[in-house]
Parts: C-alpha cells; sequence; structure tokens
C-alpha cells in the first residue's frame, strides 16, 4: 500500500516511520503540500480534515495524527489546542508558558492522547486512537521525542523525552493507536 504521511510534524514524520516498519507500506512524503486550518471541534475530526484533503491532494490513501496533551489541572487544556498553547510558536517556550500556567499547582495529572485517521481515495475511513497517563513534571527532562515530552512523566520517573523512540511507541499514546492500526491490517482484511 502506497501511503502519504499527512503532517508536517517532524517529530511525528520519525514516529510513523519506526512504527510502520515491518508493514510493507510505502510511505510518501507530503511535500510542500500545506495541510489544510484545522477548524474542527475534535481530534478525530482535525485528523480526519488532514488526512482527507492530503488524500484528494495526491490521489493516495492519506494517514494523518492530530495529538494533545490534556492537564487536568487546567481543565484540559491545551488539548485541541495543543500544538499553539498561549499563542507559543516553538516547543520549548511552549513548555516554558506550560511550567509557568502550572507553577504552585499540586495536581499534576496529565494525559497524551493521539487520533490516527486513514483516508483512502474513494472517501473510505479508518480510525485508531491511543492514550497514555502520566504526571506533569517540575521541569524538562531529556532531549528525545518532541513538543510536550521533556516535561511529561511516566510511572517510572522518566519523562518521554527519556525514551528510545521504541520505548516511546510501546508506552505512547501514538503507539497505541498504531498498535490498534496494525492489528486491524495485519489480523484481518483492511476493514
Ligand atoms: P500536523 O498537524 O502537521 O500533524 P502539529 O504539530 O500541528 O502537526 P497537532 O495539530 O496534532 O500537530 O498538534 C499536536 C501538538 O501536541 C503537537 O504540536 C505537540 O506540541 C503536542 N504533541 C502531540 N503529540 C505529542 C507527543 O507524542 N509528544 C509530545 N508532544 C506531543
Amino acid at each position: 500500500l502506497r501511503v502519504v504521511v499527512a503532517t508536517s510534524n517532524l517529530g511525528k514524520v520519525i514516529e510513523f516511520e519506526e512504527a510502520l516498519s515491518g508493514l510493507g507500506w510505502q510511505l510518501e512524503p507530503l511535500g510542500d503540500y500545506s495541510l489544510p486550518e484545522e477548524t474542527g471541534s475534535t481530534y478525530a475530526e482535525n485528523a480526519m480534515i488532514k488526512a482527507a484533503a492530503a488524500s484528494l491532494h495526491t490521489g493516495l490513501p492519506a494517514l494523518a495524527d492530530d495529538s494533545g496533551l490534556e492537564v487536568a489541572a487546567l481543565g484540559g487544556e491545551p488539548g485541541l489546542y495543543s500544538a499553539r498553547f498561549g499563542n507559543r510558536k516553538d516547543d520549548h517556550e511552549r513548555n516554558l508558558y506550560l511550567l509557568e500556567r502550572t507553577r504552585n499547582v499540586q495536581d499534576r495529572r496529565a494525559k497524551f492522547i493521539s487520533v490516527l485517521v486513514l483516508a483512502y481515495p474513494d472517501g473510505h475511513i479508518e480510525e485508531y486512537r491511543g492514550e497514555v497517563d502520566g504526571q506533569l513534571l517540575e521541569g524538562p527532562r531529556g532531549v528525545g521525542g518532541f513538543g510536550y515530552d521533556p516535561l511529561f512523566g511516566l510511572p517510572d520517573g522518566r519523562s518521554m523525552a527519556q525514551l528510545s523512540l521504541e520505548e516511546k511507541r510501546a508506552v505512547g499514546h501514538r503507539g497505541k493507536a498504531f498498535d490498534a492500526l496494525k492489528k486491524a491490517h495485519v489480523d484481518g482484511p483492511p476493514p
């Protein structure tokens, strides 16, 4: 299967390639095509907007991810708006802003959510979801991953940015969504 990777986030591209190696798919880059604005009100809707647009543009099946960090003490923020939290433009600035917003906050519960959508040129859609619970750390730890990974603490005390790519896939939100995708494609005919 030739599949377009419908994301402009390099961190996601790396995780897509690692997670899908072994499936025998030929992954195609998005090139300089710009994904449309994410106007949906759920992760699934936004992933669908991105995957459907890339599929329409290329004539190939396209796979998109929409994801976010939900912080309990912030009522689920930044959630759908994780990529533009506080209007900060890069990962580092968003992490500093998140630390500022949660300074002296006792309840550190947080979760990552990922929804993958595979859209086919005939309009057929597949959707897979994954989540992971964690704790917001008091400061960044580790240099791996991307986005909020250095601030996301796991039960073993490490941050998501201290995991290898394989370890992040095994415990992370996106990895769980990919497990469901792979199960559907390896264990049976495409749904
Ligand atoms: P595309 O839409 O092009 O895929 P994006 O970065 O804009 O890229 P989203 O709209 O899904 O993607 O934004 C999700 C944001 O949530 C992302 O920019 C990160 O800041 C954060 N995020 C998502 N998955 C993450 C992960 O695995 N680790 C750390 N932060 C993550």
